[in-house]
C-alpha cells in the first residue's frame, strides 16, 4: 500500500484537466495551525464570553478589536468567530465571498482572519464576529503573474499584540521576497524587505509563511521550474528555510550560517506542525505523485531526482502519495483531533489523514469531495472550527460567490 489512495491514473482529461498540477499556484498559508491541534494562538483559548450577534466586537479574547469598523451582525453564522468552546455549526457557513484569488488566511489574537488576494496584492479582514470584509492595505512591489504574486500570510500570536507586524511573502520585480508590515492600528504602516533573492518564475514559486512552536518563521519556496535549484544548496529555492523575524539564518538551523531547513523540494505549499511538534509539509508533484512529508531538519527530499516514495538511500520519502489528479496540494493545517488536513486545487478536495499518538498516519479520507471547487488554503479559525480557502477565481469554474472563506461544522472535520 505504497500510496494513500490508489487512484489510478490520470485519465486523459480527467477534471478540469488542468496542465501540469504542479503548477497551480502556490500556497497559501495560513496563519493558524501551526501551534497545534487546536488552532494556535488565536482562538482555542478564548473563553466563551461572546454570544451570538454581538460581531462587531472582539470576541477573541483580547486586544483591540483594531480598525475593525464593521459592525454588522453576524446573521447567517449563528456564532461570533471567537467563542472559544467550538461554535456549533451544523452546515457550513460562508465567512466571505466575492475574493479575487484569494491565497491564504493569518488569525488575528483579536479574532479577526486576514486573508491575501495574490493578483490584487491586497490584504483584506473578516472582522471578528463576521461582517463585511474590509481592505486592510495593498503590500508593495508585488508584481503578479502566473503562479506569483501576493501569497503567504502569518503573524507571530505570540507578540502581535504589543508589536503588531504582518510577514508577506510576495513575488516581486526581480526574486520572491519576504516582508514585513507594520500593522499600527489595524492599517498598513512601512513594509520591509527582510529577505530577498529567492528566485522567482512563473511556476512554482512556493509562498507558504507560518511561525513554527518554536517561534521562528518557515518560508517554503519552489525550485521555479529550474530543478537544479532544489540540490543546490546555496539557492534559496526549492526549499523550505527557517529565520528570525529579521529574515537571517535561525539559530541550530542545520547548515552553518544557512536559512535552508530542508531541501530537494519541487513547490512546497503547506506546513503545518502537529501538537507534539512533527513538522508536515505537502509537496505538489510534477505528473506522478504529490507527497505529504515529515519534515526533519537538513533532510533532503528527493526532488528533482525522486517524486514520490522512491525507497532511495539519500532521500526522505514522503508518509503519504496521491496521483497529482486527486491532489495537487496547496495548505495544510492540523485539525482539532489532530488529523493532517490538505487543501487540495485538482483534487476539489479536502484531505483528511489521521495521525496516530505515534505520530504515523492513517488511511486518508476524502472530504467536500467537488463541493467547493478547487481549496487553496485549511485553517482553524477563531471560532475554533475548520476553515477553508477556496480557489476558482484563477483557474476552474466560477461559482455564485467565488471566492470564499468558509467554516466548516465539526461534525465534517472532527
Ligand atoms: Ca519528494
Amino acid at each position: 500500500m505504497p500510496g494513500a489512495n490508489p487512484q489510478p491514473h490520470a485519465t486523459s482529461l480527467s477534471r478540469r484537466a488542468v496542465l501540469g498540477v504542479g503548477a497551480l499556484g502556490a500556497l497559501a498559508l495560513a496563519g493558524c495551525t501551526s501551534g497545534s491541534g487546536s488552532g494556535s494562538g488565536s482562538g482555542s483559548g478564548a473563553d466563551s464570553a461572546a454570544g451570538t450577534a454581538t460581531s462587531g466586537t472582539s470576541a477573541a479574547g483580547s486586544s483591540s478589536a483594531t480598525g475593525s469598523t464593521t459592525s454588522a451582525t453576524s446573521a447567517t453564522s449563528g456564532t461570533s468567530a471567537s467563542t472559544g468552546a467550538r461554535a456549533a455549526l451544523s452546515a457550513p457557513v460562508d465567512a466571505a465571498t466575492g475574493l479575487r484569488v484569494p491565497w491564504s488566511g493569518a488569525v488575528l489574537p483579536d479574532g479577526s482572519v486576514l486573508v491575501s488576494e495574490r493578483d490584487t496584492a491586497l490584504v483584506k479582514r473578516i472582522p471578528a464576529g463576521g461582517g463585511a470584509v474590509e481592505t486592510v492595505g495593498t503590500v508593495q512591489g508585488v508584481d503578479a503573474g502566473g503562479e506569483g504574486g501576493l501569497l503567504g500570510l502569518a503573524v507571530d500570536t505570540a507578540t502581535y499584540a504589543s508589536t503588531p507586524v504582518l510577514y508577506a511573502y510576495v513575488t516581486a520585480g526581480s526574486d520572491n521576497r519576504v516582508v514585513t508590515i507594520a500593522m499600527g492600528g489595524g492599517r498598513f504602516g512601512a513594509q520591509t524587505p527582510i529577505i530577498t533573492g529567492i528566485p522567482k518564475g512563473n511556476i512554482h514559486n512556493g509562498g507558504r509563511l507560518k511561525f513554527g512552536p518554536d517561534r521562528f518563521l518557515y518560508v517554503t519556496t519552489g525550485e521555479t521550474g529550474r530543478t537544479g535549484n532544489s540540490q543546490n544548496r546555496d539557492s534559496l529555492g526549492g526549499k523550505i528555510l527557517r529565520v528570525t523575524t529579521s529574515g537571517e539564518a535561525a539559530p541550530g538551523n542545520p547548515f552553518p550560517g544557512s536559512r535552508v531547513w530542508s531541501w530537494g523540494h519541487r513547490n512546497v505549499q503547506g506546513i503545518a506542525w502537529s501538537a507534539g511538534g512533527q513538522m508536515w509539509a505537502s509537496e505538489f508533484g510534477q505528473d506522478t505523485w504529490d507527497e505529504l512529508n515529515v519534515i526533519t531538519p537538513g533532510s533532503n527530499y528527493g526532488w528533482p531526482t525522486v517524486e514520490g516514495m522512491a525507497g532511495q538511500s539519500g532521500f526522505i520519502d514522503p508518509v503519504r502519495q496521491w496521483h497529482t489528479d486527486e491532489a495537487s496540494p496547496s495548505g495544510i493545517g492540523i485539525g482539532p483531533d489532530g488529523a493532517v488536513l490538505m487543501a487540495a486545487l485538482r483534487g476539489q478536495a479536502l484531505w483528511k489523514v489521521p495521525v496516530g499518538s505515534d505520530g504515523s498516519t492513517g488511511e486518508p479520507e476524502k472530504l467536500l469531495d467537488g463541493e467547493y471547487g478547487r481549496l487553496r488554503d485549511v485553517f482553524v479559525g477563531p471560532d475554533g472550527n475548520v476553515w477553508i480557502i477556496t480557489n476558482n477565481t484563477s483557474r476552474g469554474q466560477v461559482r455564485d460567490g467565488d471566492d470564499r472563506v468558509v467554516r466548516l461544522p465539526q461534525s465534517l472535520t472532527g
